[in-house]
């Protein structure tokens, strides 16, 4: 194994809100991943550097050694329920809750709940934890427009502000989880760099302590 320590993290609301967590550790990007084309993205520590992957692709690159550490929300690894990861951190940011939402005015719904959803996963164990069969759409974005178009009668994704569901005429109906982003760590990552990998822990603990 190599001697460098790589953190697979997002773009947008990931990347920015572990900006200063990274810097509690000690740890700032050389380049902003908004403005560079750069995909591997050195830090001022030579040897630690930050990868940028979907959202989604993070318990990946984690799970299969891509990277030693990676930074992803509760609601991307509930879908990865088999992942072989440790999650030491809750790192307490991009908070959100994720929720069933459907029409304002839906009326009586016939037959079986058509629920779209780019969380299978998490759909499926809610409705059966709630003993209701549905047929779950499996969708990748904008998902507030299948209720309005008649491809689902609910919908299942992460509300922040509620703004959009509102937006386009939906409401939230039921909480399924709250949402924060966990650090998560390879598992053979945590035995062959271990002190240095408990050091991050340590400093990212802290400045979370400290927010
Ligand atoms: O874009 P991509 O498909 O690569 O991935 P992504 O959309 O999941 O990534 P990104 O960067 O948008 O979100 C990363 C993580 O941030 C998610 O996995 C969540 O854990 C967390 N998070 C926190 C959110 C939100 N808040 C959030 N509001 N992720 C998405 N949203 C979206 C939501 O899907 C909806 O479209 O924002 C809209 C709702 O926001 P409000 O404020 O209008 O309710
Ligand atoms: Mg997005």
């Amino acid at each position: 194994m190599s001697d460098i320590l790589t953190l697979a993290l997002s773009k947008g609301r990931i990347f920015e809100e572990t900006l200063p967590l990274l810097k509690a550790a000690g740890i700032e990007p050389i380049d902003d991943p908004e403005t560079s084309r750069k995909l591997i993205l050195d830090t001022n520590q030579p040897d630690v550097r930050l990868i940028i992957v979907r959202a989604s692709d993070v318990p990946t690159y984690v799970e299969y050694g891509g990277a030693d550490l990676g930074i992803a929300g509760k609601d991307v690894l509930l879908e990865h329920p088999n992942a072989e990861l440790y999650e030491p951190v809750d790192l307490k940011i991009a908070c959100c809750k994720l929720m069933t939402a459907g029409k304002i005015d839906e009326g009586q719904i016939k037959g079986r709940l058509k629920v779209a959803t780019k969380f299978v996963e998490s759909t499926r164990r809610f409705y059966a934890s709630q003993g209701q069969q549905v047929d779950i759409i499996k969708l990748y974005g904008s998902m507030e427009l299948a209720p309005l178009v008649g491809l689902a009668d609910r919908i299942v994704d992460v509300v922040d502000t509620g703004n959009t569901l509102r937006a386009n005429g939906l409401v939230p109906m039921e909480h399924i989880a709250d949402i924060s982003s966990r650090l998560v760590v390879n598992k053979a990552s945590m035995k062959m760099k271990h002190a240095r990998i408990q050091i991050f822990i340590d400093r990212v603990r802290k400045a979370i302590e400290e927010q």
